[in-house]
């Protein structure tokens, strides 16, 4: 049976909203990413000690996008991945890549208020990760347009983190996306996982802290400073 690595509320859940897609049964082992503890199991599968990370069989990985792949390469039989031959496969990888490569560092770099060069930047800068995001998604409903893969699954959990910070207010195409990933039914059950959970006290002050700066813009430049602490104790 596969095992996962995983922490609720993080970017594990995109994984068990992945493997609730493909009905393919696994194993959660729970790590709390709040504390420095490691295991050598977690460390042999990811170096960094990061979550999630994926065992099955001889197959070792960590990296979300990149599992996102796997599972559908592997356990999808071409539903939810474009297959090596189909043209659509070029893009599928893009938006894979899109959402750790250019949407996480352009919305951190904005909550962090330090702008670099978006001509340097991977990322540009969140205006234009947001327009770009925006155009391909066209008239959807998916990123691929009439058909739903694992890009929806990275890109979706990844809106419906920013969608708490009303990061969409002003772009309904996004939040009606978000939306529509929410109601999944693979989506519902992987979020009643995460939620029943186990949630260490820093768990507990992060989604405080997070839904205060969801609903008070000036309280998150000082939110983050205290999630920053948080995560050194
Ligand atoms: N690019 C990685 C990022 C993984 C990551 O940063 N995970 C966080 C939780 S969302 C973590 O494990 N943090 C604990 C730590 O860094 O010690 C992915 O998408 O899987």
């Amino acid at each position: 049976m596969l095992k996962l690595y995983w922490c609720p509320d993080t970017r594990a859940n995109r994984v068990v909203w992945m493997l609730e897609e493909l009905g393919v049964d696994y194993k959660a082992v729970y790590v709390d990413v709040f504390r420095p503890h490691r295991s050598d199991g977690l460390l042999a599968v990811s170096p960094m000690g990061k979550v999630p990370a994926l065992v099955d069989g001889d197959v070792r990985m960590c990296d979300s996008s990149a599992i996102c792949v796997y599972l559908a390469d592997r356990y999808g039989s071409g539903l939810l991945a474009p297959r090596f031959d189909d043209p659509d496969r070029g893009r599928f990888l893009q938006w894979m890549i899109f959402a750790p490569g250019v949407i996480e560092p352009a919305v951190a770099e904005m909550f962090s208020g330090r702008t670099g060069d978006p001509r340097t930047n991977a990322w540009g800068n969140f205006d234009r990760m947001i327009r770009v995001w925006e155009e391909g998604l066209g008239v959807g409903p998916w990123i691929l347009g009439d058909r739903f893969t694992a890009a929806d699954v990275v890109l979706g959990a990844t809106g419906v983190l920013f969608q708490r910070f009303k990061l969409f207010r002003e772009h309904p195409a996004l939040s009606g996306y978000v939306a529509r990933c929410e109601r999944r039914d693979a989506f519902q059950r992987a979020r009643a996982i995460d939620q029943a959970g186990p949630k260490s006290f820093q768990a507990r002050a992060q989604t405080l802290a997070m839904g205060a700066a969801a609903s008070l813009s000036w309280v998150r430049r000082p939110t983050y400073r205290l999630l920053d602490r948080l995560r050194l104790s």
